[in-house]
């Protein structure tokens, strides 16, 4: 059985819960208490020395990155409708829209988020947190390109692309940027999926 260390709150560890539930693969849960600074200190920092989750456990199997987890079980399970296409460009298209999901969009949006919700409005850092609106602002106009074509980001299904973005679509009222009409519905879209509702509704 899996075990993954997680804290409720932490966007990148919802990542791997969603995925978790959406392939059914069972697991259980190790909470690690961000908020006590536990993720800090011995003996978490010999699970990851990065000090943060997720990470998952597998025996003596250690594994951080949520991208990382998510894609060794991918490979592991060979399921039937794999999340990595097996025709080798389209696969590549997709670790492009990944990485462009982690620097344009997750990365920004955390600069955001961590500040309005954990920092006193009067020591945000405006210019970074402005800089990272406009950055999210342009991204989301690209894939207002795509989405005015298509339901889903990526061969017009729930898909991998999906379950990276949602805990972070979920706050996108926070951005400080407009949201193109197409984005929009795909981001209820994508909250009104039974796993992504099931791990962040709670
Ligand atoms: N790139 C990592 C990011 C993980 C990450 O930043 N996790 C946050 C919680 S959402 C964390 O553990 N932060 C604790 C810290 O940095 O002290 C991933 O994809 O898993």
């Amino acid at each position: 059985m899996y075990s993954l260390y997680s804290h409720p709150n932490s966007t990148y560890s919802k990542r791997v819960h969603i995925y978790l539930k959406y392939r059914n693969l069972e697991y259980e849960t190790i909470h690690v208490a961000l908020d006590k600074l536990e993720n800090r200190k011995k003996p978490f920092l010999s699970i990851n020395p990065y000090g943060k989750v997720p990470v998952l456990k597998e025996d003596e199997f250690l594994l951080s990155e949520s991208t990382a987890i998510i894609r060794y079980l991918e490979e592991k399970h060979l399921f039937s409708n794999p999340l990595f296409p097996i025709d080798l460009q389209k696969r590549a298209i997709l670790n492009q829209m990944l990485n462009q999901c982690e620097s344009e969009f997750c990365f920004p949006g955390s600069v955001i988020y961590f500040s309005k919700k954990f920092v006193p409005e009067e020591k945000w850092d405006t210019k970074r947190m402005k800089d990272s609106s406009k950055r999210i602002g342009r991204h989301l106009e690209i894939l207002e390109n795509l989405l005015s074509k298509e339901n889903y980001l990526f061969e017009n299904k729930f898909g991998l692309l999906e379950i990276l973005y949602a805990p972070f679509i979920e706050h996108y009222m926070m951005m400080d940027t407009k949201i193109p009409d197409a984005v929009e519905k795909w981001i209820l879209r994508v909250m009104d999926e039974t796993v992504v509702k099931e791990v962040l509704k709670k």
